[in-house]
């Protein structure tokens, strides 16, 4: 049965005729039903005028009148943990969990994306970075929201309130595997003695499954060289998740902002792999809240001029990120003029971003003009002038993503907060998998970013929380240090009780 009438074909035929992509129709009438079914549906979702917009904005995008003026954020857009007093962090963490306390915060977990240099079929979210306890990122983070809840809910007038709505943005390859995880339904991605293990333990990690949203960000169609949508087979367009900069349009679409009305005013966005993100941080909520900013962002000192991460900088006296894949060297390179040992661009985003909700519900129409980025890439495709299905063995077409930081630029730097915070304490990556054992038997050399240093770092955190209250670690772990679960504690507070103790367990 048709779930279309022809009425309906004909306009959407029109629709594509009209961006000059009727080429995708090509097969459409030899289809059996369903795919014709799976086929309109798929181009319905997909506005083919808006897709060109996107490729013109990100092939030719607006001349910039003149030399642009790239400057490091001037000191009036940025504060640092590293250099505030602590009656002005305790000020912003006081503030942060009262607003918390409220009901009025909510946490975006951007975790769309496909973790491809990690390796892993799963979502990132699901990876064991086999730390004692062998909690998997998606587990850290849930529990830091249940603790956080709990740390707001002392103080809170109705403690009842003291609840945080988590947003989890997927893409089509992740939102099944993700809904399956945190229902503790097997993962076909994952093994038997793994689903069998993950299988144990409350489902949403003993959060309520009503404040758990679980939502899709938009695809975008492959294209040609020459603009042309490119078919993955007769009856399917090729397409690909539209960059964690899709948020944006799919916290609309998704109808995700109508949930987060009346109660919402801030939200806390941040990346899935890494595992140091403080969720919901009361300290950067509270930063930003108080200076009334539209958008703030937390920033790491950068780790040398090649480290993978993108910069903020000021770019004609806006705030604007320089994404790592398309910085030019001298900026990389620039030392700072009045400390040549450090860079001049330093301020490295690690995608933890701040919203006033009233920003985001405002943003109407401007999703669709966030400029995407373009990936020269080998895609598969259904050539419909030679009649069969290619696989290219160099790059044939471009996929357009969008990133998430493109609209810091629609700011002026009053409306926009950078906040330097501790690499050790914050910030700790999961891009590359661990080294493999080479024929001898030794392994390659330990990347950045890994596994590895994602289970070292969160250890050497716990370490330093309770020998900062007195207790001493003598557990025999391989890399010195403890597990500290955030159920025990969020960001080292709480930990009084091991004063003058000796920890010789591996994980408290
Ligand atoms: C991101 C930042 C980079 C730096 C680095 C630090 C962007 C565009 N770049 O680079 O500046 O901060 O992280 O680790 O933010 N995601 C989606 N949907 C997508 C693609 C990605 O949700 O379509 C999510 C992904 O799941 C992750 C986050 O966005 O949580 C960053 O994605 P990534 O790890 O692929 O980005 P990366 O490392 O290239």
């Amino acid at each position: 049965m048709a779930q279309f009438t022809p009425a309906e074909l004909q306009s959407l035929k029109a629709q594509y005729e009209k961006a000059g992509q009727s080429h995708v129709f090509t097969y459409f009438d030899s289809l059996a039903e369903p795919e014709q079914n799976a086929f309109f549906e798929q181009l319905q979702k997909i506005d083919p005028a808006r897709v060109q917009k996107l490729r013109e904005l990100a092939l030719n995008p607006p001349k910039e009148e003149g030399q642009a003026v790239v400057e490091p954020l001037p000191d009036s857009a940025t504060a640092s943990i590293i250099d505030s007093s602590p009656e002005d962090i305790q000020r912003w963490y006081n503030l942060g969990l009262e607003l918390i306390g409220k009901g009025e915060v909510a946490v975006v977990l951007l975790a769309g994306g496909q973790g491809t240099r990690l390796g892993s079929k799963a979502p990132k979210g699901c990876f064991d970075i086999k730390l004692p306890s062998h909690k998997t990122l998606f587990q850290i983070q849930a529990e830091r929201i249940l603790k956080v809840q709990e740390l707001a809910a002392k103080g809170a007038a109705d403690p009842s309130k003291a609840v945080i709505p988590w947003f989890i943005m997927t893409s089509g390859p992740t939102r099944g595997p993700t809904e399956r995880f945190f229902k503790k339904e097997k993962l076909d991605e994952l093994s038997e003695e793994e689903n069998a293990f993950r299988a144990k333990g409350k489902p949403y990690f003993g959060l309520d499954p009503k404040n758990v949203t679980i939502f899709e960000q938009g695809v975008l169609p492959c294209i040609t060289n020459d603009g042309k949508f490119m078919l993955a087979s007769k009856g399917k367009l090729a397409v690909a998740p539209d960059g964690n900069g899709g948020l944006y349009k799919a916290l609309q679409d998704e109808g995700v902002l109508d949930k987060m009305r009346p109660n919402i005013k801030h939200v806390y966005a941040y990346c899935v792999d890494n595992c140091l993100s403080k969720v919901a941080d009361p300290v950067f909520i509270g930063f930003a809240a108080e200076k009334k900013v539209k958008i703030g962002t937390k920033v790491v000192r950068k780790r040398d001029a090649q480290e993978s991460v993108g910069l903020i900088i000021s770019k004609n006296g806006r705030p604007d990120v320089v994404e790592y894949s398309e910085i030019d060297d001298a900026t990389c390179q620039a030392v700072d003029p009045k400390q040549p040992s450090i860079l001049k661009f330093r301020a490295a985003n690690i995608v933890n971003h701040y919203y006033s909700f009233e920003y985001l519900d405002g943003m109407g129409d401007a999703v669709n003009s966030l400029p995407p980025h373009v990936a020269k890439k080998k895609i598969p495709f259904f050539d419909t002038e030679k009649g069969e299905a290619v696989d290219p063995k160099s790059p044939n077409g471009i996929k357009l993503e969008q990133f998430v930081f493109d609209n810091f630029k629609w700011l002026n730097l009053n409306e926009f907060a950078c906040f330097e915070v501790k690499r050790e304490e914050e910030f700790s990556p999961l891009k590359n998998a661990d080294p493999a054992k080479k024929a001898d038997g030794t392994f390659e050399k330990q990347p950045e970013d890994s596994p590895a240093t994602s289970r070292r770092h969160i250890k050497e955190q716990g370490r330093r929380w309770v020998e900062a209250v007195g207790a001493t670690v003598n557990n025999g772990d391989v890399d010195e240090g403890l597990e500290v679960s955030p159920l025990t504690s969020y960001s080292g507070e709480g930990l009084e009780a091991f004063k003058g103790q000796t920890i010789d367990k591996a994980t408290i």
